[in-house]
C-alpha cells in the first residue's frame, strides 16, 4: 500500500531498452525482482495500481467496467469498480500498452466527484433573472425556439457559436460537428482545445501536412535521449513520467533535457535544465538548430530525400548562435551547448512538446523547430525516434479529428473543394451549406463576435471559460451580456453556468459510453458503469435530441443525423474517416473491448493498428491530401493551394523557419516581473472534479504564488506572506511559496476560480485569485492559441503570513526552499494498492 498523494509516481520498476540477448552482460540480465536490481530489458514491467473507497475490498466489487483516464491525455486504461450501483474505485488495466496497470493520482481519487451532492440533476432556465429548475422539454424547447428564430431570420447561421471541449467522447464531437456544419452551417465552432492543443495540430500540419502524432509511447522504451520542451510531464502525465523514470533507473538510461523556467520535477531529474526566460523559446530553438547544422550533426541524406526548406532554415538560424540565445533566454552558454551535444549525438531521440511552448510566445514557430530537429536528424518513424506534439485533455485528439474544433472532420482541408465535395456526398447535403469560404472561426474570435453582438446564441459544452479564458474581467462581461443567449451543458453549476440562460445537466465519464484517443493515437473504449444522477443525460443524447427537435434534414428529406447511440455514431464516424490519416475503419467496439487500446490508422489492411507514422519518410504533404496549405510562421499569413503546389512537396516534410521576436508583453518599470501560469499534479483545470475529491483537494486547497528566493528577499517576502499581483488587466491575491522558479518570474496555478467547489460555495468579499484575471488577450498568429504563459506584473506584499506556510504542495514544482514546511501527504485516506508483477 502506498500514499499516492505523498508518493506521486509510486514504486520504480526499472528496465532497459530491448537488446539482442547476446549483447546483455550477466549483470544486466532480466531480474525477477525489479526495483532493487539493475532492471530488465525490453518491455516496461506491469504494475497494477488500485484505489477502493473506504471500507471496500476487492471481493466487494460486483463488476469491473472498462474505461480510460479522463483527467489528462495519456490514455491510461482502467477499470471502474462498481458495487451497489455506485462507483467504488478504480484499477489500472495490466494488459494495456499505454500504462501497463499504472494510474495517476487524479485518476485514483478523482472519480469521487461523480457522487458529489452538487451534481446538476435537472435542467435550469433563467426566470426573472434567476436560474430555476425545469424539465427537459422546457429547457430544450427554449433552445430550439431561439435557434429557429435566429436561423430563419436575417444573418441566419452567423448568429450561432458553439464552444466545446477536449473532454467529451469522439461520438459526441462528431455529432456536434455534423449539426454545426451540415445542419446549421456555421463556421463559428471551436473547442477549448484552442487553449490546449491548437498548436500541436498547427505544428503537425505545417511540418508534415496533417495532424497526427508520428510517435508511439513505446519510443520511451527504445530511446537514448528524451527532450521535454515546456512540458512538466511529471505532474501532468504522471504515468508517462513513470515510464521515463523507470528507463532512467534501468540499464542504459536515456539522457534528459528540460526546457522550463521553473524547477519542476522534470527539471530536477534532467541532465540539462534550460530555465529560459518565459517567451523566448524561439531564440533557444534557433540556436540549437544553428549548432546542429554548424557541427554537421544532421542526416544529409534524410534531409535531401525527405524535406524541403533546408536552405531557408540555415539562413534564418545563422543569425542566432548559442551565444545570442544564452543572452536572450538568460541561460548559461554551456547549457545550450550541452543540450545541443545531446541532441546531436543521440541515435534515438524522443521529444515531447507542451504548454510551455504552445501557450508561450511564437508557439507554432517554436513547436515546428522541434519537428525540424527530428527531421534534420532523421529521427522519425523508427523505434525510439519519437515525437509527440502533446495533447493535454483526454479527448482533445478527437475534437480535432472529428471537426468539433471547426476544422473539417477526418483532417480534411476547408480550402480544398474536393474535400468539401467528399463530405457533402457522405452527408448527402449541398456543398454550399458546409462552411468553407473562410477558415473556421477560432475561439478567441467567437468570443469577440459575442462581444460585438453578432453571435447571439453561444452553446458551451464541457468547458468553464469564466475561469479558463484569458482576461477574465472581459470574459465575464461577454458571458453576462443581455443579448447573448448562453447555453451551458455541464455536470456542475460552474462559474460559467451561473451566467447561462439555459443549463443542461450532463452525464459524465462512468455514466455514459464512448471512445477516445490518446496522444499516441491509441483508441480506447469507455463503457457505462453506473446511471447518471437525477435527470442528467449523456452529451450525445443531448445533441441527438437537439438535432431531432431542429429537424435537420439531408438533400432527400431524410434525417441528417441518422444514428441513435454511441456505437451507431462511431460507425458513422468510421465512414467519415475512411481513406484519411485517422482511418478508423478497422476499429469496432468489439475490438476495443477486453483487449488493450488500438492505434489508428486501423484498417482492414492493418487490423491491429499502426505503431508509427512516416516510417518510410513519406509525409502527408501532398496538395490533394494535406489538411492545410501552410502559413508564414511570423505573420500567420495563410498560403493558398497554388503556392503549395508550386513547392511540389512530393511527400516531403517542410522545414519551416522563423526568426525570434520578443513576446507581445514584456516587463516595464510599472510591471517589472513576468507571470507564468500552469498546473499542479493534484488539480485538473478549474477543479470542478478534483476539488470534490477530498484527497486531492486537501493536498492543494488554495492558490499560491511561486517566487524565487532572491526576489522574495528583495521584496521582503517570506514563505506564506500574502502577495498582490497586478497586471494591466487585473489583480489577484495569494500566499507566497518561496521556491525554485527563475529570478524575475512568478508562477500562479490557473485552477482556482471565484467559486469554492468543496461545498462552501462562491467566495464573497475576498480578493480575486484566478490567474486569468491577469493574463493577456493575445494569441499565436498561426494556431491562434492564447498566450497564457507570459504576462507582465507588479508584485507587492500585502500582509505577513505569521510564519504559516502557503497551502502549496511540497511534492512538485512548488517544493519549498524552506525545509521546515510540512510535507504534503494524504494519510490513511489516500492509501492505494500497487502490485508489481514479478517477471
Ligand atoms: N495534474 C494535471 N495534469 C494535467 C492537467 C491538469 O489540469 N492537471 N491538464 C491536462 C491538460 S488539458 C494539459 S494541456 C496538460 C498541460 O501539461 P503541461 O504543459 O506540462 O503543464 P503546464 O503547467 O501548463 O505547463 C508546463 C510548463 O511550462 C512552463 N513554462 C512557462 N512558460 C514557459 C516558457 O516560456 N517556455 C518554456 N519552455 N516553458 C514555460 C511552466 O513553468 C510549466 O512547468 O496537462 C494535462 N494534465
Ligand atoms: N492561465 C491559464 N489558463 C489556462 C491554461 C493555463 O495553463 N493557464 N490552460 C488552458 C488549457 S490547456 C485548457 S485545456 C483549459 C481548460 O479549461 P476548461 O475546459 O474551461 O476547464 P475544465 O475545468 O476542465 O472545464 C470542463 C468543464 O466540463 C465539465 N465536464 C466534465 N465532464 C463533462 C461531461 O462529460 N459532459 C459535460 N457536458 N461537461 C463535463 C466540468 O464540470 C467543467 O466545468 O484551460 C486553459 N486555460
Ligand atoms: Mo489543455
Amino acid at each position: 500500500m502506498v500514499d499516492r498523494i505523498a508518493d506521486l509516481w509510486g514504486r520504480r520498476t526499472p528496465y532497459g531498452p530491448p537488446v539482442p540477448a547476446e549483447a546483455v552482460s550477466p549483470a544486466e540480465s532480466t531480474h525477477a525482482v525489479p526495483g532493487e536490481e539493475p532492471g530488465r530489458h525490453g518491455s516496461w514491467p506491469v504494475r497494477v495500481d488500485m484505489f477502493l473507497d473506504d471500507g471496500f475490498e476487492e471481493s466487494d466489487v460486483e463488476a469491473w467496467v472498462q474505461a480510460a483516464s479522463i483527467l489528462h491525455s495519456n490514455g491510461d486504461a482502467m477499470d471502474i469498480a462498481v458495487a451497489g450501483g455506485r462507483i467504488v474505485g478504480v484499477r489500472g488495466r495490466a494488459g494495456d500498452r499505454v500504462n501497463r496497470g499504472r494510474l495517476d493520482p487524479k485518476d485514483l481519487y478523482g472519480w469521487q466527484a461523480n457522487h458529489s451532492p452538487e451534481r446538476l440533476r435537472r435542467p435550469l432556465v433563467r426566470e426573472g433573472g434567476r436560474l430555476v429548475e425545469t424539465n427537459w422539454d422546457t429547457a430544450m424547447g427554449r433552445i430550439v425556439a431561439r435557434s429557429k428564430e435566429l436561423l430563419d431570420g436575417p444573418g441566419g447561421w452567423g448568429h450561432f457559436g458553439f464552444y466545446t471541449s477536449g473532454q467529451l467522447f469522439l461520438e459526441e464531437y462528431y455529432t456536434l460537428g455534423v449539426i454545426g456544419k451540415a445542419g446549421i452551417g456555421t463556421p463559428h465552432m471551436d473547442g477549448n482545445t484552442r487553449l490546449c492543443t491548437a498548436t500541436a495540430a498547427a505544428a503537425l500540419k505545417e511540418s508534415f501536412g496533417t495532424d497526427g502524432q508520428p510517435g508511439s509511447y513505446t519510443d520511451v522504451d527504445h530511446c537514448d535521449a528524451i527532450a521535454l520542451w515546456g512540458h512538466n510531464v511529471a505532474e501532468t502525465q504522471t504515468v508517462l513520467w513513470m515510464r521515463m523514470l523507470d528507463r532512467r533507473r534501468g540499464p542504459r538510461p536515456p539522457a534528459m533535457i528540460a526546457v522550463d523556467p521553473r524547477d519542476t520535477p522534470v527539471a530536477r531529474e534532467a541532465d540539462v535544465h534550460l530555465a529560459v526566460r518565459p517567451g523566448t523559446n524561439m531564440a533557444l530553438m534557433n540556436a540549437l538548430i544553428h549548432r546542429l547544422i554548424d557541427r554537421g550533426w544532421y542526416d544529409e541524406e534524410y534531409v535531401r530525400a525527405h524535406t524541403i526548406g533546408f536552405d531557408e532554415l540555415c539562413g534564418v538560424v545563422q543569425d542566432c548562435p548559442p551565444e545570442r540565445a544564452a543572452e536572450i533566454c538568460d541561460v548559461p552558454l554551456r547549457s545550450v551547448e550541452h543540450a545541443a551535444d545531446i541532441l546531436g549525438s543521440s541515435e534515438r531521440l524522443l521529444s515531447t512538446v507542451l504548454q510551455g511552448f504552445y501557450q508561450s510566445n511564437q508557439a507554432t514557430a517554436a513547436a515546428c523547430q522541434v519537428n525540424n530537429i527530428h527531421l534534420l536528424r532523421g529521427m522519425l518513424g523508427r523505434p525510439g525516434a519519437g515525437l509527440y506534439q502533446m495533447n493535454g485533455q483526454p479527448t482533445a485528439q478527437n475534437t480535432r479529428e472529428t471537426g468539433a474544433d471547426g476544422d473539417l472532420p477526418g483532417m480534411r482541408n476547408w480550402n480544398n473543394p474536393e474535400h468539401i465535395r467528399e463530405l457533402a456526398e457522405l452527408w448527402n447535403v449541398e456543398p454550399s451549406i458546409i462552411p468553407h469560404w473562410a477558415p473556421p472561426t477560432h475561439a478567441m474570435q467567437i468570443f469577440r463576435y459575442a462581444e460585438q453582438g453578432s453571435i447571439k446564441l453561444l452553446w458551451v459544452s464541457a468547458s468553464n471559460p469564466a475561469v479558463s479564458l484569458p482576461d477574465l474581467a472581459r470574459v465575464r462581461r461577454i458571458l453576462a451580456k443581455e443579448d447573448l443567449f448562453l447555453v451551458v451543458q455541464d455536470v456542475f453549476l460552474t462559474e460559467t453556468a451561473m451566467l447561462a440562460d439555459v443549463v443542461l445537466p450532463a452525464a459524465t465519464w462512468g455514466e455514459k459510453q464512448g471512445t477516445f484517443t490518446s496522444v499516441d493515437r491509441t483508441v480506447h473504449l469507455a463503457d457505462k458503469a453506473v446511471e447518471p444522477p437525477g435527470q442528467a443525460r449523456a452529451d450525445l443524447d443531448i445533441f441527438l435530441d437537439y438535432a431531432r427537435r431542429m429537424d435537420f434534414r439531408d438533400k432527400d428529406g431524410a434525417p441528417l443525423v441518422a444514428w441513435h447511440d454511441p456505437e451507431s455514431a462511431f460507425e458513422a464516424w468510421k465512414a467519415c474517416s475512411a481513406g484519411r490519416p485517422c482511418d478508423y475503419t478497422g476499429v469496432t467496439y468489439g475490438l476495443l473491448r477486453g483487449a488493450g487500446g488500438v492505434q489508428w490508422p486501423c484498417t482492414p489492411a492493418a487490423p491491429r493498428g499502426t505503431e508509427r507514422l512516416y516510417t518510410d519518410g513519406r509525409f502527408n504533404t501532398d496538395p490533394d491530401f494535406c489538411e492545410d496549405y501552410g502559413h508564414d510562421l511570423v505573420t500567420g499569413a495563410a498560403y493558398d493551394a497554388e503556392h503549395h503546389r508550386a513547392l511540389n512537396p512530393g511527400g516531403r516534410a517542410f522545414l519551416k523557419a522563423a526568426a525570434y521576436q520578443p513576446s507581445p508583453e514584456v516587463t516595464s518599470e510599472d510591471h517589472p516581473m513576468l507571470l507564468t501560469t500552469g498546473r499542479t499534479v493534484y488539480h485538473f483545470h478549474t477543479r470542478t472534479k478534483t476539488a470534490r475529491a477530498p484527497q486531492l483537494n486537501d493536498a492543494a486547497p488554495e492558490s499560491w504564488v511561486e517566487i524565487a528566493p532572491g526576489d522574495a528577499a528583495a521584496l521582503g517576502v517570506a514563505e506564506g506572506d500574502l502577495l498582490r499581483l497586478e497586471s494591466p488587466r487585473g489583480t489577484l491575491e495569494a500566499r507566497a511559496r518561496v521556491c525554485g522558479t527563475r529570478p524575475g518570474v512568478v508562477f500562479v496555478p490557473f485552477h482556482y476560480g471565484y467559486w469554492d467547489h468543496d461545498d462552501s460555495g462562491p467566495r464573497t468579499g475576498e480578493a480575486p485569485r484566478a490567474a486569468n484575471e491577469l493574463t493577456i488577450t493575445s494569441w499565436d498568429p498561426v494556431s491562434k492559441q492564447p498566450i497564457f504563459k507570459v504576462a507582465a506584473v507588479r508584485v507587492t506584499r500585502v500582509a505577513g503570513g505569521d510564519g504559516v506556510p502557503s497551502a502549496a504542495p511540497t511534492t512538485g514544482a512548488a517544493a519549498p526552499a524552506d525545509p521546515q514546511v510540512p510535507a504534503t501527504a494524504g494519510g490513511p485516506a489516500a492509501r492505494a494498492r500497487q502490485h508489481v508483477e514479478e517477471a
